[in-house]
């Protein structure tokens, strides 16, 4: 049976790894059109980490039980809910819901609802046993991908798949990404190779090398040695990126990613460093033609796509299980830049 509480990782409030609290909190209730799922597995996304230190202009609820890559079993449906099933193996995402009703919404681009609902952010996310989401957005998980390799497609997965469609490189054209050795980063290069781009990888330090060189990046320069970024991305792609994805939690990467840019390529912004400004000289953006566009995880059917790629062999998450309960430790890791790929807790440790 369903238990009436549970553990979570909770904040009560912004700040450091410290003000995260693993206490007994209830087990919500699914309400007309949303599902219960018992999470087994969930990523930490540096985006959870933005959330903890409050360091984002959009406020976040408090309380707050974060996490948005979570995968695990329907365990109760709420009125209305015909679809999914008690069973169900599905993905919580960031995306918990949308309107289904705006303009954006119903051109497929619900990530720009005005009524979105952000799981770990806006609404309680995957930090705990069960989580809810609603049934028209929790995402199908094939049944050659195990659930813990589900979690990190759910947010860092789907993102950078999107991200690389905004960027429209074509095959054999260089696409760069700052950041490469972080969560996103590294399934960025997966996704990339798979759509025959070639790639340059920036990170720094050997196991990110190590990491990006075996997800299949064709270059990979370290931002601390090499002294000048810029001038070796347009050395050894000839000219510059035909696309740019910025996964870099450092906005100088934003800084450089304009001036590597090659004329009439496209610079997306997925990263989200706290205040980074985008200054970029009107004049050369001007006459290179240069587009620059944000991109905001994917929609549904980009989550859907995105573990085919994985189910299909093409991309394979790198993570580390840990318990749940070293949430903490991850976060100063994280904060540290010291983890390559991803961090998935496991909710029964
Ligand atoms: O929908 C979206 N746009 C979306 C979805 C998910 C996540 C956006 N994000 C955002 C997060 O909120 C965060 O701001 O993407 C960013 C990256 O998330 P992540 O991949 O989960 O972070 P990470 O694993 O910490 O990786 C960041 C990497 O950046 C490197 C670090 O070494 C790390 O590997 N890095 C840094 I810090 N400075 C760099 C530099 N100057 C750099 N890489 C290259 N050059
Ligand atoms: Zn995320």
């Amino acid at each position: 049976g369903i238990p009436r509480m549970q553990m979570g990782a909770v904040i009560t409030k912004h700040g450091s790894p410290e003000e995260v609290e693993f206490k007994q909190i209830p087990v919500p209730e699914p309400g007309p059109g949303e599902v219960l799922v018992n999470i087994k597995f969930t990523g930490v996304c540096h985006t959870d980490l933005h959330a903890l230190h409050g360091d984002w202009p959009l406020p976040a609820k408090m309380p707050l039980v974060g996490g948005h890559e979570g995968a695990g079993y329907v365990v109760k449906v709420g009125d209305g809910v015909t679809d999914v099933k008690l069973g169900d193996r599905v993905g919580i995402k960031w995306m918990n819901g949308s309107c289904g009703k705006c303009e954006y919404c119903l051109s497929a681009r619900e990530s720009l609802c005005p009524h979105i609902l952000l799981s770990g952010y806006s609404v309680d996310g995957t930090f705990q046993h069960y989580a809810i989401g609603k049934a028209d957005h929790v995402t199908p998980i094939p049944d050659n991908v195990s659930l813990e390799v589900a979690a990190p497609i759910m947010c860092a997965g789907i993102t950078v798949y999107r991200a690389l469609k905004e960027a429209a490189v074509q095959p054999n054209q260089w696409v760069v990404l700052p950041g490469a050795g972080g969560g996103l980063g590294h399934l960025a290069i997966q996704y990339a190779r798979a759509m025959s781009m070639r790639v340059v990888a920036i990170d720094s330090g050997a196991d990110k090398e190590k990491l990006c060189r075996d997800c299949g990046a064709d270059v990979f320069i370290d931002f601390r040695k090499e002294a000048d970024v810029v001038a070796k991305v347009k050395e050894v792609t000839g000219g510059g990126a035909h696309g740019t994805l910025v996964l870099s939690t450092s906005s100088k990467s934003y800084q450089q990613a304009t001036e590597f840019s090659r004329p009439g390529s496209t610079l997306v912004t997925v990263s989200m460093p706290p205040d980074a400004q985008l200054n970029a000289d009107i004049f050369w953006l001007t006459v290179k033609m240069l587009k620059i566009c944000g991109s905001h995880v994917g929609n549904r059917l980009d989550s859907i796509e995105a573990l085919q790629y994985v189910s299909s062999g093409a991309v394979k998450p790198v993570y580390k299980v840990q318990p749940f309960s070293t949430l903490p430790q991850v976060y100063s890791a994280m904060e540290a830049g010291n983890i390559a790929g991803r961090i998935v807790l496991d909710l029964s440790l």
